[in-house]
């Protein structure tokens, strides 16, 4: 039922896109080209257990499926004060030095960085700032990936991970945002 409601409405686009200019048909069919897949159920939840380079848990995940994108929650301990980026990578492989995980998770063939205007990668997300204590609770959500199987979905066939570097997030240097080493690991599953 759902199925046949979507195909429906992607009907009706259709038959408005070819109302309005070939410009803003353009760039509304990119956004669209990004969208989270719409057969992921809302509330489907992964999560990921972040370990560091001894294999020691420095943090768990909580990842939920919204109507608007991935909600992820993350409670931080013990990992060294400061700035840190945070990124989805591409493989679900948290084997120290963490290259097991590859890049960064981008199936829509962009460069990194949310302020480089090649980008940005699906896997992108903000950096996290960890206090004196190495104790923080971390919210956000990302608009770029779903709970899926295919496409920009976390859990598609080689699975992704969530990783923490030593450094920030430049948000603009290709490919990883001049973020350093890899310090923390979590494979993302259900
Ligand atoms: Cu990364």
């Amino acid at each position: 039922m759902r199925r046949s409601l979507a195909v429906l409405c992607s009907a009706t686009t259709l038959a408005l896109a070819a109302c309005v200019n070939p410009q803003v048909r353009a760039a509304r069919e990119a956004t669209e080209a990004q969208a989270p897949a719409t057969t992921t159920a809302v509330g489907a939840s992964a999560r990921a257990d972040l370990r560091d380079l001894q294999g020691a848990l420095v943090g768990t995940a909580t990842l939920q499926q919204t109507a608007h994108g991935v909600l992820v929650t993350a409670d931080i301990a013990n990992l060294p004060p400061g700035t840190h980026a945070i990124h989805f990578h591409a493989v679900g492989r948290c084997e120290p030095p963490f290259q097991t995980a590859g890049g960064h998770f981008n199936p829509n063939a962009r460069q990194h960085g949310i302020r480089n205007e090649m980008g940005h990668h699906a896997g992108d997300l903000p950096n996290i700032h960890v206090p004196a204590s190495g104790t923080a609770r971390i919210d956000m959500i990302s608009r770029d990936v779903s709970l899926g199987t295919t496409g920009n979905g976390l859990l598609d066939a080689d699975g992704t991970s969530l990783v923490v570097h030593a450094l920030a997030d430049d948000y603009r240097t290709d490919p990883s945002g001049a973020s350093g080493d890899r310090i923390a690991c979590g494979v993302v599953a259900r």
